[in-house]
């Protein structure tokens, strides 16, 4: 053979268990210019030495359609130096239809099986040799009244929360919902709301103050250590975080003076908002991370002798780890600054097992991110919001405007404030294609977006809700709950 060429070893793995590959060889053997002696050593002979891939065109829906309903016509077209063997078609990733053989392949899909948004159309050409194209794709928007994919149910697990604003499940089940008047109340996981709170503080609650953030100690089931982060008007109107015990006797019940200072934050300008609340344990480091928000005075982000406009990185018992990237005088607060440039993290999300970390920081004007988190990342806020090509600055994974665009970096994905986030672990009942997935939610939308990591980090709407959404986590029995201000919402997949 005179290429020199040599393709990827799973292609030829593919080529010799494909048996496309082994019906198609006396063809392929018969066309190729230079079909003869190219046997591979140990591997019998590879199809016509083919080492050139199929090109694909996907020819509907055009790119961009908007508002499709009905049944939706998806046309793939390919060419190949010798000849296409199969045409595949997915929809947000998942295979549609059967595998088309030969040059050209249709399938139509039902777009009232999903959610109504933005979905992503691809088609892939291989050869006898198992040579794969690129994508041919669309990214397109489906209308209709759907608020969950087909396969899956949505139900509300509980009603009646007063402001939620985060919540967090304990080992047991028991779900544990921070409201922004002060209260945690407990929610069975069979969804009764218990009718006494398992605390009550006393917070300033105006704007985006009050009882924001809540995160279970890793050793909770053991210890029955409850963080929240809220804002007290003792000695100054200021954020701080703490530490709470459940009640040995009584595990639904704070254990009165339990209370464990673990960071009070500094003071507040007179401005409400931008007050973040993010608090997570680090699975793999057991570290406490918490999102702040830049308190409306935007300069201080990326300053890192300020906490504002950071993630900040504790031990368990508030001192601060030796490691983290910013510290300039020991034992100072800021020596918690793990990352800048943020303007408001309001929520964090860990991915199981891998410790990716995504922070989702609130934009202003024009732009919410989601972002990878990273040890003395700068995410530029305020020289920049949403996408970003400055050098030394970490761009969003994903970033959506306030207003839709739809040829724009966040398509039909639009809203006015991110609320994440939560991975869907490898081990979950949802289907393959879910797995590994970043679901996140929008305020004011209330559309549940997945990032498909698999595919460029992909953005395809899967569900909607009522509502003013505030947090997103998978639950021990699989589902994917979000949190709005008075409701848990649960989506299962279905048998
Ligand atoms: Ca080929
Ligand atoms: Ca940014």
């Amino acid at each position: 053979m005179g290429s020199s060429v040599t393709p990827p070893p799973a292609w030829r793995t593919g080529a010799r268990h494909l048996s496309a590959a082994a019906a198609l060889l006396f063809t392929l053997t018969l066309l190729s210019a230079c079909g003869g002696g190219s046997a591979t050593p140990g591997g019998g002979n590879t199809p016509g030495g083919d080492n050139q891939a199929p090109s694909v065109t996907l020819t509907s829906p055009a790119r961009l359609a908007s508002g499709l309903t009905g049944p939706l016509t998806v046309s793939a077209a390919a060419s190949d130096n010798i000849a296409v063997a199969s045409i595949e078609i997915q929809v947000d990733g998942q295979p549609v239809g059967n595998t088309g053989s030969g040059a050209s392949h249709t399938v139509t899909v039902d777009t009232a099986a999903y959610t109504p948004g933005q979905h992503i159309v691809r088609a892939r050409a291989r050869d006898a040799a198992g040579g794969v194209s690129g994508w041919g794709s669309a990214t397109v928007s489906f209308a209709g009244n759907r608020t969950e994919p087909a396969g899956f149910a949505r139900s509300d697990l509980v009603t009646g929360l007063g402001n939620a604003t985060a919540f967090a499940q304990a080992p047991d089940g028991r779900y544990f919902v921070a409201t922004q008047t002060g209260a945690v109340r407990i929610v069975t996981a069979a969804g009764a709301l218990l009718p006494t709170p398992f605390l009550t503080l006393s917070v300033d609650a105006s704007g985006e103050r009050g009882l924001i953030g809540v995160a279970l100690h890793p050793g909770f089931a053991n210890n029955g250590f409850v963080y929240l982060y809220y804002t007290t008007a003792e000695g100054g109107t200021h954020n701080r975080i703490s530490r709470f015990t459940a009640n040995p006797a009584n595990p639904d019940i704070v254990s009165v003076g339990s209370e464990v200072r673990i960071a009070d934050l500094p003071a507040l300008t007179g401005a409400t908002n931008h007050n973040g609340g993010a608090l997570h344990f680090g699975r793999l480091d057991g570290k406490l991370y918490v999102g702040v928000g830049d308190n409306a005075v935007a300069s201080r982000a990326p300053d890192p002798t300020q906490v504002f406009g950071k993630v900040l990185r504790f031990n368990e018992d508030g001192s601060i780890p030796g490691d983290n990237p910013f510290c300039t005088t020991a034992g100072s607060q800021p020596c918690a600054v793990w990352a800048l440039g943020l303007r408001n993290p309001y929520t964090l999300a860990e991915q199981p097992g891998s410790g990716r970390l995504h922070i989702n920081d609130v934009g202003q004007n024009s732009w919410e991110e989601v972002n990878l988190g990273a040890r003395a990342a700068n995410y530029g806020w305020p020289a920049s919001e949403g996408p970003t090509s400055t050098p030394g600055v970490v761009a969003p994974l994903f970033s959506y405007p306030h207003s839709i665009d739809p040829a724009g970096p966040g398509g039909f994905v639009s809203g006015c404030a991110v609320i994440g986030g939560a991975f869907y672990p490898a081990d979950g009942n949802f289907a393959a294609p879910y797995r590994g997935n970043y679901f996140f939610t929008d305020l004011c939308s209330g559309v549940v977006t997945r990032l498909d990591l698999a595919n460029n980090n992909a953005a395809y709407a899967f569900g909607r809700v009522a509502g003013s959404p505030v947090g997103l986590l998978v639950g021990l029995d699989g589902a994917l709950l979000v949190l709005t201000r008075t409701t848990i919402v649960r989506f299962a997949a279905t048998p």
